[in-house]
């Protein structure tokens, strides 16, 4: 059968296309920003005033960041759902709500973003993505971002009241691969977004509207982190489900293993939060050794991605020997290459490696200190979401909108040169971006070159540096403007009856092979829970005795270390005790699963 996902899912399929226009059009905002600001601070074209970069700059990280990413995956997630459940919707009226509130959130937020760059008004929220006290929005941001957070929080309560119901009719089944990496994401994004959600409601939105005087800021921004590590992996989730499903598919083959992909997810649910105080390193306010146990637990994060580099490469070697591709590398030369969905998704993997390496030097407590708050860290998340995330979403955007449009690419040879744009424009860019880190110039800034400072470089220079950021930033906008010509192209051809049908990749080894206690998703979510609480509960207890729940206007920061080893050990047993109750049943049924 040749079904397309508009034939089979009509209702559905114009929720996954407006949650697409959305994030689109937030790409555009984003997009036009991102070219400004690179302009501006290269020194190549200015024509705002520096005083004004903030807003730019909140504008770029808001819209690309939150609505680009979050408007696409909860297509993708809706459309993975229906697909392999093979079901539609429960109730597509609850669906369209909680597409309603994400939009009307965003929407109030961006123009709390917006309206800073106009004097009509006073309403101005310059305060980056990362909304940081003392910096202080408009209560009509925050109000903003609740609503969308609550937005997603139903289309997580839509897809898991799918999957119940589904289970229902289907007792004993395995949970099918993409429902399972949907679920598994939601999970990790509800306990996330507590951190954020804490973080506004009680602080900064009664702050912003005046109800209470002063706010602790090591608290909130630990808050943030509390969301703002784990956010990334949702950002990432939907990618490396396309990697895994979509990517074996296009290469010409099938996914090299299903149970490990199901590992990997779990590996993410369980240790993406635990984690984000690697982001504050540089805090004053917090111990020592709790900056190392979130090291440490950042180490372990990296093996899903290892495994995942290694499971999708597998794949797509398999592909290529199912087109004839043979030797050791000679096979890479059987993919298909012209096709912009796969071109797209394989440079964007191979970007994405790098940003691990440049990830995982980050993560090091000390050589933090060597890029912290330097362009460094800009070129990183370039790499990560700005190519890893984005191109791949770019990329199977050829794929999906036939899909949810019933109208045939408007270009294949186009997204080609869209998808090749963006890889070379991001190497410039993020490459040069990432050495002028190491010269020590420091990211949100208008005016990265102080007066009465030299930065030497040790290859090149700074100028060379510029240069190079300026020429990726304009590739980056050539392929936008590409994309969007595809995008607006493809809406407006006419219907097409021979596109392909609407499935995703089998697998070589499926499901049958891994332990079921795998699906357990109780028991992932009980350790999820558990290994929050050990990172989280003395930090926070610690900045709240130092700072007060409100904190006073102004603290004085001194760095302060664990220095009672009794506390560790204490934190310890109550891990383990805790681990030991949530497991329960369920670790019985692992070793039964393992043992099998
Ligand atoms: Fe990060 C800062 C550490 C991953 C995003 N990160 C950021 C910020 C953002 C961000 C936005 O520890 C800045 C936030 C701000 O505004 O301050 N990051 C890591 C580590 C990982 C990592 C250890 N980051 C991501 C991902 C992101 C993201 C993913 C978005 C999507 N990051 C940090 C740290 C900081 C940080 C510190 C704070 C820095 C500071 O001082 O402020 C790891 O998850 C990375 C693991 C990845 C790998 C790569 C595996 C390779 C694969 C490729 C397979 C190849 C294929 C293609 C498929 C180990 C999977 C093959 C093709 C062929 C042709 C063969
Ligand atoms: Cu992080």
């Amino acid at each position: 059968m040749s079904e397309t996902y508009i034939d089979r899912f009509p209702a559905e399929a114009k929720v996954v296309r407006s949650a697409f226009y959305g994030s689109f059009l937030a790409l555009a905002i984003g997009g036009l920003m991102g070219i400004i600001q690179t302009l501006h601070r290269t020194g190549y074209y200015r024509f705002i005033d520096s005083a004004d970069y903030y807003t730019v700059l909140t504008a770029h990280g808001v819209f690309l960041v939150i609505s680009f990413t979050i408007f696409f995956l909860v297509g993708i997630f809706t459309w993975a759902i229906t697909t392999s459940l093979d079901r539609e919707v429960e109730d597509i009226r609850f669906t369209w709500g909680w597409y309603a509130l994400m939009a009307i959130g965003i929407t109030l937020t961006g123009i709390a973003i917006l309206a800073g760059f106009t004097d009509a008004t006073d309403i101005s929220s310059s305060v980056l993505f990362t909304f940081y006290a003392p910096l202080q929005a408009h209560p009509m941001f925050y109000l903003g971002l609740v609503l969308f957070v609550v937005g997603t929080w139903l289309a997580g309560a839509d897809w898991f009241r799918s999957w119940w119901a589904w289970k229902q009719e289907n007792p004993g089944e395995r949970i099918p691969l993409p429902t399972f990496m949907v679920l598994t994401t939601m999970i990790m994004w509800y306990i996330a977004t507590l951190g954020v959600a804490t973080a506004i409601l009680l602080f900064l939105l009664p702050w912003s509207l005046g109800l209470i005087d002063s706010v602790n800021p090591t608290l909130t921004r630990t808050l943030f982190w509390f969301f703002g590590h784990p956010v990334v992996y949702f950002w990432l989730m939907p990618a490396y489900m396309m990697w895994y499903i979509m990517l074996p598919k296009v290469s010409g083959g099938k996914l090299f293993s299903d149970p490990l992909a199901r590992v990997v997810f779990i590996l993410f649910l369980v240790l993406s939060v635990p984690t984000g105080i690697h982001h504050q390193y540089l805090d004053p306010g917090i111990a020592e050794g709790f900056k190392f146990i979130a090291m440490t637990n950042t180490m372990f994060l990296l093996l899903p991605s290892f495994l995942t580099a290694f499971t999708v490469v597998a794949s797509m070697e398999h592909g290529a020997r199912q087109r004839g591709g043979t030797g050791y590398f000679g096979w890479l030369k059987a993919l298909p290459w012209r096709d912009p969905v796969f071109s797209g998704m394989a440079l964007a993997g191979l970007m994405f490696a790098a940003a691990g390496f440049s990830g995982m030097i980050n993560a090091g407590m000390n050589i933090n200190y060597l890029v912290h708050n330097t362009f460094w860290v800009v070129g990183h998340f370039h790499l990560t979401v700005g190519t890893g995330v984005a191109l791949t979403f770019m990329a199977v955007t050829y794929w999906f909108l036939p899909q949810v449009t019933g109208k045939a690419l408007w270009s294949r040879s186009v997204g080609l040169a869209q998808v090749v744009t963006w890889f070379v424009g991001m190497t410039f860019m993020s490459n040069a971006m990432h050495r002028a880190g190491l010269l020590g110039i420091p990211r949100r800034t208008a005016e990265p070159l102080y007066e009465g400072f030299e930065y030497s470089a040790v290859v090149g220079s700074v100028g060379e540096l510029q240069a190079q950021i300026a020429l990726g930033g304009l590739l980056l906008s050539l392929s936008l403007l590409l994309f969007f010509a595809n995008v607006i192209g493809t809406v407006l051809n006419g219907k097409s009856d021979s596109l392909p049908a609407n499935e995703y990749a089998g697998t070589l080894s499926g499901p049958e092979d891994s332990p079921r206690v795998l699906d357990n998703l109780k028991l992932w979510t009980g350790i999820a829970i558990v290994l929050v609480i050990f990172a989280y509960t003395f930090p926070l207890l610690s900045i709240i005795e130092r700072g007060g729940l409100f904190g006073p206007d102004v603290i004085e920061y001194v760095p302060i270390s664990v220095d009672s080893l009794p506390l560790l050990v204490g934190a310890i047993e109550l891990v383990f005790a805790n681990t030991l109750a949530a497991i329960g049943d369920g670790g019985t049924a692992l070793l039964e699963g393992v043992t099998r």
